[in-house]
């Protein structure tokens, strides 16, 4: 029995991706590497350092030091605040307020598991901390998905066991690592073209047919 539900957050609740492709697509440009949406799909709940890494899997400069990576990250992620700073809660559709609100009178416990470092800045933005019970993210982890750990500190954090956790993803990393967590699985967006899932779903408010 499902008690619980885990949301992935860019992708899923906001489309912070867009955000993250031009932050990449800034520093792609300045280093002179090829970067597409197709490469931004990789980037899809992996963690920053990680994800510099797929970037720079087309760098042909000279190689750069552990130190060089880490400023380069520093730099992504200033221009990425930068965009983050403009959001606000109409970046989050009624809908997806009205599947929360509803979820919750239904007597779910609900939580975020993000990759992400900036998913408490990001849920402030856009005035939805309240509407959870959890939040674990890219804080307080050492691996990012396909690791389960996200979503075991999550089902940690809402003291319940992972066996009656769902979770919501946009990532195929993210699916592969609630299943590796012992969760069910719910993909939508990018995700669920993978079919990996348990179900697949088109809008965030067809959660409310899955979690009667
Ligand atoms: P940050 P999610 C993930 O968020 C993003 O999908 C991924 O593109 C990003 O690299 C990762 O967070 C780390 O984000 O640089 O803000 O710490 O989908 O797990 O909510
Ligand atoms: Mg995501």
């Amino acid at each position: 029995m499902i008690t619980s539900v885990i949301f992935d957050l860019d992708g899923v609740i906001v489309f912070t991706d867009k955000y993250h492709y031009l932050g990449w697509k800034k520093i792609a440009d300045e280093l002179g590497i090829y970067f597409d949406e197709e490469i931004n799909n990789r980037l899809r709940g992996v963690s920053r350092m990680e994800s510099l890494e797929i970037i720079l899997e087309r760098y042909e400069g000279a190689p750069l030091s552990d130190e060089e990576k880490v400023k380069l990250a520093n730099r992504k992620n200033e221009y990425y605040r930068e965009l983050l700073n403009n959001m606000t809660p109409l970046d989050v559709t009624d809908s997806v307020r009205h599947t929360l609100s509803e979820l919750r009178k239904r007597g779910y416990l609900l939580s975020v598991g993000s990759s992400s470092k900036n998913a408490k800045f990001i849920l402030e933005k856009v005035d939805l901390t309240d509407a959870f019970d959890a939040i674990s993210d890219g804080t307080n982890i050492d691996n990012s998905k396909p690791n389960p750990e996200v979503f075991v500190k999550a089902a940690n954090f809402l003291n319940m066991p992972c066996n009656r956790c769902l979770v919501v993803e946009d990532a195929e990393a993210g699916i592969k690592a609630a299943k590796a967590a012992g969760m069910a699985t719910v993909a939508i967006g990018d995700a669920a073209k993978a079919n990996i899932a348990d179900h697949n779903i088109n809008e965030f408010s067809d959660l409310l047919n899955i979690l009667l």
